[in-house]
């Protein structure tokens, strides 16, 4: 761009890697979106895309009993299946919040749940060895003193400029901004170590109708952030403006594989769900087979990128028998092949990448890894222009030798088995010379 960035605090490029080293190398994680939502269990936008009133929406608190909720059975999935961090929405845009807060009563502490259920997430994932993530919504549905936008519930008839100053009379964001600051202040000082802050979103519009760094104030929001946190990893969806290499990583949402390779170079995790929404859905049949699961999370590291996969717990607080199916047969994969995974990114220049395949690399062991997406029916795959550069060939999930010929001047010929390992993507591990 025509204009220089701006620094939030001094950190160097360097600093900033190292800070972000163990993200990068993680690659995978588990989001959980959790909230009043589960219980109408049709889309955590109900309230908005149903334009439901405070008053509507107000028996879903009143019955919010979560009495099958253990996040100790969370954490035990969410490591099964081989995610190394988590992050859990302390609050989404309906504005319930999970955590004790000093600033709503609008809170899990004043619902049949009588508990601060963040703190209970806190303490079982990290007793996992899973690293701790905060999600929380900059958008509020519920608080007095946020102004009613295009997203907002009840403000989807009248668009006129008339229509939002009568709805926003007595309505200042300056409260609200100064709300957002005590609570993620609460959110970063009573949990101890939090290891990334997941902000969502900004929607800048003219007129009142969307909204962006001004109306959080993002600037001043993420200073208080770093300081209060100095370690923490922070998403880009503030709305930074010329301040925006301040945030960590960038957030495509639910794209597809194929415009995963847009984001090569740079510093990204992609979030995606089981079935189209975010919050627990009963009666969506869009679930993503196993198969496309593990694309999502292979495509991604394929690109230098991480995948954050979502669950949605029920109102009664665990995962679903189609998530819990989902997640074993990740876990089943991952027991196998992580080392394709973990510590992984994008294949060196001069690796083509055989057909129907996706590469990884891992550059500290010098190990390349083809995953297969089509089994070859003739038992042979072409590598082109490896020959003299791979000094060994294996699979990944038990460490079988491949037997490899030269073929022509550049290219090796692997020998596959006539019988496919019994994974949906099988992995051939090669050691490069
Ligand atoms: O928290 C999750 C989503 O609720 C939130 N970000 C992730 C991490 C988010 N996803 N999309 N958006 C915010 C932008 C809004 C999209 C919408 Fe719609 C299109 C709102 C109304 C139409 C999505 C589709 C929600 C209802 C239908």
């Amino acid at each position: 761009s025509l204009f220089a960035q701006k620094m939030i605090g001094n950190e160097t490029q360097e600093q900033k890697q190292k800070r972000m080293e163990w993200w990068t190398q993680d690659r995978f994680g588990m989001f959980i979106h959790w909230g009043l939502y589960a219980q109408p269990a049709r889309h955590e936008w109900v309230k908005s895309v149903e334009g439901l009133s405070n008053e509507q929406y107000q028996k879903y608190f009143d019955q919010f009993n979560p009495d099958l909720f253990e996040p100790k059975k969370w954490a035990k999935q969410a490591k099964a299946a081989g995610m190394k961090y988590a992050v859990l929405t302390t609050k989404h845009h309906e504005g319930f919040c999970l955590f004790d807060t000093r600033f709503t009563d609008y809170k899990a502490n004043n619902t049949q749940a009588k508990r601060d259920l963040v703190k209970e997430y806190v303490d079982a994932f990290r007793a996992e060895g899973i690293k701790v993530g905060f999600y929380y919504s900059l958008l509020d549905w519920h608080h007095p003193d946020y102004t009613m936008d295009e997203n907002h519930p009840l403000t989807k008839k009248d668009k006129s400029d008339a229509a939002y100053a009568t709805l926003n009379k007595g309505r200042d964001m300056a409260k609200y901004r100064a709300y957002m600051r005590n609570q993620i202040t609460e959110l970063l000082t009573k949990y101890g170590k939090i290891d990334i802050l997941w902000l969502d979103f900004s929607f800048p519009k003219p007129n009142g109708r969307g909204k962006g760094k001004d109306d959080w104030g993002s600037v001043e929001l993420l200073k208080l952030i770093r300081k209060l946190q100095p370690g923490i990893i922070v998403d880009n969806r503030l709305d930074l403006g010329e301040y925006k290499d301040g945030a960590d990583f960038e957030t495509p949402e639910q794209v597809s594989t194929a415009e995963l390779a847009k984001y090569k170079g740079k510093t990204w995790e992609t979030c995606q769900t089981f079935s189209g929404s975010w919050g627990y859905h009963r009666d969506e049949n869009s679930w993503k087979s196993h198969k496309q699961l593990l694309d999502l999370l292979i495509t991604s590291v394929s690109n230098g990128g991480n995948l954050i996969l979502n669950v949605g717990p029920t109102a009664r607080g665990e995962f679903d028998r189609r998530a819990t199916n989902a997640l074993d047969s990740l876990s089943q994969w991952m027991h196998a092949n992580d080392k394709s995974i973990y510590n992984c990114t994008y294949a060196p220049d001069g690796y083509a990448t055989p057909e129907n395949s996706k590469l990884t690399y891992n550059p500290k062991t010098k190990r390349l890894y083809v995953h297969l997406f089509e089994y070859p029916s003739n038992g042979k795959l072409t590598l082109s222009g490896y020959n003299g550069k791979v000094k060994y060939a294996q699979f990944l999930n038990d460490s079988s030798e491949l037997i490899y010929k030269q073929a022509g001047s550049n290219d090796l010929t692997v020998t596959l088995p006539a019988r496919k390992p019994d994974f949906s993507i099988p992995v051939i591990e090669l050691i490069l010379q």
